[in-house]
């Protein structure tokens, strides 16, 4: 393929609800989106990071310095290189000199993936491996002022056809929020996320989550601790799932190996990309660890490239792949709708949606070219 520019753009997009997480609220997903522009094609990569870096160290802005700077030139370069050989594929090896900001890596391999797939009528499900025309989907709740507040958005969450409950968890809102939704809705799918709350020393409090028989628990300690997870992996009953740690291939081996967890969120933004993230899927596979598809509160962008993944074989559990009208009133693409709690996987060439014209500059505050 041949690119010849990359457009960065920055798109605030307000939630229908506020996303409150033990690391922050969100109101307006400031998304940095991204446009690949080869002959013949163009394609579209959506950045995971939020205006500030709560969740991890990446940051929109931060994320914008970061391609401009440094990863639309070396793609430029490795393309003047590679002439024909150059794709997708040579993305990631042309930004590896370059330390993390995987965020940021993924939105652009994902916009060139999208270029080569739409030029050779591919979609990204039947470029991944996909299984399934349609994925399981979950919901991600936030963290509510009152319990009144969560039970009646569980309430609408399983109306809606929502497969799985995950409860935003953090200390003084953890074991109370639990126990509300269980005597509640009894025996539904639900899981909790911490977002690296607690600490060594929470392993008895959070042994006292056992008695709810959750599904799992997600990424209860910081990024770094693997080995904090694995203690508690041997103090509790409750599986542990890592998000945040769970940064690269080499990185989920070793947590594999130290057992610090039995199940993988893979959200390909976090491991720099789709191509990254498919490999996690396949060590998964062999090792007999479940894995499942989080979500950043991506646009219809981002969304599409997340649903076409969670159809591959491994992904046996649903995902934080939700519709459209959780987040945005008015999403950048078609939206994507739950039907009997499944999200259709787009079979169209890429990512098999693009962004609404009229929709995507309603929301855009700034954009810059940059000919590659
Ligand atoms: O930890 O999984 C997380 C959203 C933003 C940042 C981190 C997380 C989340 C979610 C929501 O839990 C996932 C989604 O619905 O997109
Ligand atoms: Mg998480």
């Amino acid at each position: 393929m041949k690119l010849t520019g990359i457009e960065t753009r920055i798109v605030e997009m307000p939630l229908v609800t506020p996303f409150r997480t033990s690391f922050g609220t969100e109101t307006v997903r400031q998304v940095l989106v991204v446009r690949a522009v080869a002959e013949g094609a163009e394609g579209w990569g959506e950045c995971g990071a939020s205006e500030s870096p709560l969740y991890s160290s990446e940051y929109t802005a931060g994320a914008q310095d970061v391609l401009e700077r440094f990863f639309i030139p070396a793609l430029r370069t490795a393309q003047q290189e590679l002439g024909d050989d150059f794709g997708a594929h040579r993305v990631a090896p042309a930004l590896a000199p370059f330390k993390q900001h995987r965020l940021a890596k993924s939105a652009l391999e994902t916009a060139v993936l999208d270029a080569q797939l739409r030029t050779q009528g591919v979609s990204f499900a039947d470029y991944f491996g996909a299984v399934r025309d349609s994925v399981p989907c979950g919901v991600s709740l936030g963290i509510t002022d009152t319990m009144d507040q969560l039970l009646n958005t569980v309430e609408a969450s399983l109306a809606a056809g929502y497969l799985r409950i995950k409860l935003k968890i953090e200390p003084g809102w953890d074991l109370e929020p639990v126990r509300a939704v269980r005597d509640r809705f009894g025996d539904i799918d639900l899981q909790v996320d911490a977002n690296a709350a607690y600490r060594r020393s929470d392993a008895r409090l959070l042994a006292r989550l056992d008695a709810f028989e959750l599904t799992l628990l997600e990424q209860p300690l910081p990024a770094d601790d693997l080995l904090g997870h694995a203690a508690l992996a041997r103090e509790i009953a409750t599986p542990i799932c890592l998000d945040e740690s769970a940064t690269s291939s080499r990185a989920v081996a070793t947590a594999v190996e130290l057992g610090a967890c039995s199940i993988i969120n893979i959200k390909p933004g976090r491991v720099g990309g789709y191509l990254e993230a498919r490999r996690i899927h396949d060590l998964c596979s062999a090792n007999d660890i479940p894995v499942w598809c989080g979500g950043m509160l991506e646009t219809g962008i981002g969304r599409a490239a997340n649903v076409a993944l969670a159809a591959l074989p491994g992904f046996t559990m649903p995902g934080d792949t939700s519709a459209s009208e959780r987040y945005y009133q008015t999403d950048l693409t078609e939206p994507f709708r739950l039907v009997d709690g499944r999200i259709a996987v787009p079979h169209g060439p890429g990512l098999g949606v693009t962004p609404i014209p009229e929709i995507l500059e309603r929301f855009t505050v700034s954009r810059a070219w940059h000919p590659v």
